[in-house]
């Protein structure tokens, strides 16, 4: 714990210094299965914190805008985060253990609230999507997730038109995943608001490890795309970092 702890400190603050210093791209971290406990774990007085951003707000241009991921982060995830430390003030420390993780109240999420289910799965599900875009990002998939890619759906082309399809066909606000399964399977599902495919409940039909995590919540695009939420996957997968993608496919 203490370790962890020490090793988010300093990564936090090497990529906040990075990201005051210049807009320019500060290197991801790898992000692994790790990344629940070590990125995001509740830091300050048992409270969950805001991650920096590994890029400035407008690394992505022209393919995600400026004004859409500094108002996503600062505040759409800000909001999920103090939501979240609010409604966990509410639910017996017995049932959310310790050390506190979201690992944890993903795992018990059947005894948690609606505002907790809601506000923890907007951070995780944020604090993944933004690692796993890269302004260095986009082109094929890499690694042994394109080996798997290759291998279950023909072809990268095939499987982004099926990933498309799934994200165009969630109806209102939520998410479209590429998850690894428990028999190491890749499948393509989506979810309803924030609920994600670590959440233990029997409503969630895509279950597994997110390799991919796509927002298609009009917050995402209304700014740049408004309605054509087509126009916004399709820049998308202009900066997708696939290096992320196969690190967490490996992990
Ligand atoms: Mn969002």
């Amino acid at each position: 714990m203490a370790d962890s702890r020490r090793d988010f400190f300093k990564k936090a603050a090497a990529l906040t210094i990075g990201a005051i210093a210049t807009s320019t791209v500060v290197k991801s971290a790898i992000v692994t299965t790790n990344f629940l406990e070590k990125e995001i774990l509740p830091i300050d007085g048992g409270k969950f914190t805001l991650p920096a951003l590994p890029y400035g707000y407008d690394a992505l241009e022209p393919h995600i805008d400026k004004l859409t991921m500094e108002i996503h982060h600062s505040k759409h995830h800000q909001a999920y985060i103090t939501n979240l430390n609010k409604a966990l003030e509410t639910v017996d420390g017995n049932v959310l253990g310790s050390p506190q993780s979201l690992e944890n109240i993903f795992n018990k999420m059947i005894m948690m609230p609606t505002a907790v289910r809601n506000n923890a799965g907007g951070h995780y599900n944020h604090s993944l999507f933004w690692q796993l875009m890269s302004a260095k990002g986009g082109g094929e998939p890499k690694g042994k997730l394109a080996e798997a890619i290759k291998t279950q759906f023909g072809s990268a082309e095939e499987f982004k038109k099926q990933f498309n399809d799934v994200a165009m066909k969630r109806f209102g606000s939520g998410w479209a995943w590429l998850v690894k399964t428990k028999d190491g399977k890749l499948a393509i599902g989506s979810t309803a608001n924030q609920d994600n495919p670590l959440m233990i409940l029997p409503e969630i039909e895509i279950k597994g490890t997110p390799v991919l995590a796509l927002d298609v919540w009009e917050h995402a695009y209304y700014l740049k795309n408004q309605n054509k939420r087509a126009d916004y996957i399709a820049s998308w997968w202009n900066v997708v970092n696939w290096e992320v993608a196969d690190g967490l496919y490996n992990s």
